[in-house]
């Protein structure tokens, strides 16, 4: 495999090389001189403001931004936000910027306002010492700092859908700051039996999940911060719970109070796991191995016949990102993509696939595997296992973890091809 990639890395080389890739490549030094003969200073200046020294901002030629998901107004005419989507398809690299990250409320929303000095996590239940704890008491604990992604079960692509912001936009990834929870759960000292927490926001029992024991011993994480500054509002400041690789709806919010508990508790969020058998739930909580390719993706156009670098996002609730393959005819033939950077648990992973188009219609697709060896399955068979009778059009009806397939037209536009 090592030697498949180096010949491609080698044919990447001299395909640039060649200047096959950059029209003009032939021309380079006098194209260079022409160029530098006119070249312009600023057409305007930005003038300095005291918001702009403290705080900064894009620029105003930069207008990626999130939209309302699943068809539903956000805000509502309450003022209740509803479910918003990440424009993936504006992002370079694998960090969602904190305001374009991804928004998930269970009903809607209006966003707490929570004064820090004035907020306290309580821990209690089946434990030896129940403990309140102030944010700047949770701050002085020893802290990890960790990448990971949150991706809501509803992040169902259909056909309908054109863009990759409409079929992927409910998952972001960010680098989280906090204390893991089991430092906090040795420190109350969990008593024999307790098997499950109960994590609360400050909406009480709406933003309330149950989580196995064995979980939040792990790698459960309470964050205050996101990429580099305390949590926003929207993503549950100051104090949320990671849950990481687990659906979206266990990480919860505006985190305020953990109960230890001796089984699984029916919470208000366990609407769509009200059929598990709780002794199995948790698996069934975890996101499998999924990608995406983003570039190009439904409503993008291809200039022009030639080079293109194919590349998307990977990840898995299943632990790191081993591979990721990547096909252009629709399914027959997968070839290894390239990983950029060092994949993280149960993180967002880049990848990237040199490919020359030819200018005649195809199918692109990516399909992630993960450490564990899970690999991402067809559209078909997440539509088995949804009960979908064969022959009937696909539907999934919970998480959704399929390959995603674009066709390009011969014009070069790009669509769902999702049918
Ligand atoms: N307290 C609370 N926590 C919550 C929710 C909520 O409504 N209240 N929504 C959940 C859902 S459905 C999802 S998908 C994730 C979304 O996290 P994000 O808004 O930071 O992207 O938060 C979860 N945590
Ligand atoms: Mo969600």
């Amino acid at each position: 495999m090592g030697s498949k990639q180096d010949s491609r890395k080698q044919n990447r080389r001299e395909f640039l090389k060649s200047g096959a890739a950059i029209a003009g490549g032939a021309a380079l030094g006098a194209a260079s001189k022409s160029a530098s003969a006119q070249l312009e200073g600023p057409e305007a200046y930005i003038h300095g403001s005291d918001d702009m020294v403290a705080y900064g901002s894009r620029s105003r030629f930069v207008n990626s931004k999130r939209i309302p998901h699943g068809g539903r107004h956000s805000p509502d005419q309450f003022g209740l936000d509803f479910h918003i989507a990440t424009p993936l398809q504006d992002q370079y690299g694998v960090i969602t910027p904190s305001s374009l990250f991804y928004m998930g409320t269970t009903r809607g929303s209006y966003l707490p306002d929570i004064d820090p000095n004035k907020h306290r996590l309580m821990i209690h239940g089946l434990v030896d010492n129940p403990l309140v704890f102030t944010m700047d008491e949770l701050k002085r604990l020893p802290s990890v700092t960790r990448m990971h992604f949150v991706e809501c079960a509803g992040n169902r692509a259909n056909s309908r859908m054109t863009t990759v912001q409409e079929t992927h936009g409910m998952t972001s990834n960010a680098e989280w700051t906090g204390v893991l929870l089991s430092t906090l759960l040795e420190e109350a000292g969990v008593k024999e039996g307790a098997d499950w927490i109960v994590a609360e926001g400050i909406e009480e029992v709406k933003g309330a999940s149950s989580i196995p024991m064995t979980k939040a011993m792990d790698d459960t994480l309470l964050a205050y911060a996101m990429n580099g500054e305390p949590v926003r509002p929207q993503q549950g400041f100051p104090l949320r719970l990671l849950a990481p690789g687990f659906e979206g709806i266990f990480n919860v919010k505006w985190l305020r109070r953990i109960k230890v508990v001796d089984q699984y508790y029916m919470t208000y969020n366990d609407y769509g796991h009200l059929t598990q058998d709780p002794a199995t739930a948790a698996l069934g909580y975890q996101i499998g191995p999924k990608s995406v390719i983003v570039h190009p993706s439904g409503g993008m156009q291809l200039p022009g016949t030639g080079y293109y670098q194919v590349s998307g996002l990977a990840w898995s609730g299943g632990g790191r990102v081993d591979r990721v393959e990547v096909t252009t005819d629709g399914g027959q033939t997968w070839f290894d993509a390239e990983i950029r950077g060092e994949p993280q648990p149960m993180a967002h992973t880049l990848f990237a696939f040199d490919w020359e188009w030819d200018g005649s219609e195809c199918e692109l697709q990516s399909r992630c595997i993960d450490e564990l060896g899970q690999v991402q399955p067809s559209r078909q068979e997440v539509g088995e296992f949804w009960n979908t009778p064969p022959g009937e059009r696909i539907r999934v009806r919970g998480q959704d973890n399929s390959i995603q397939p674009w066709r390009i037209h011969s014009d070069g536009s790009v669509h769902n091809a999702i049918i």
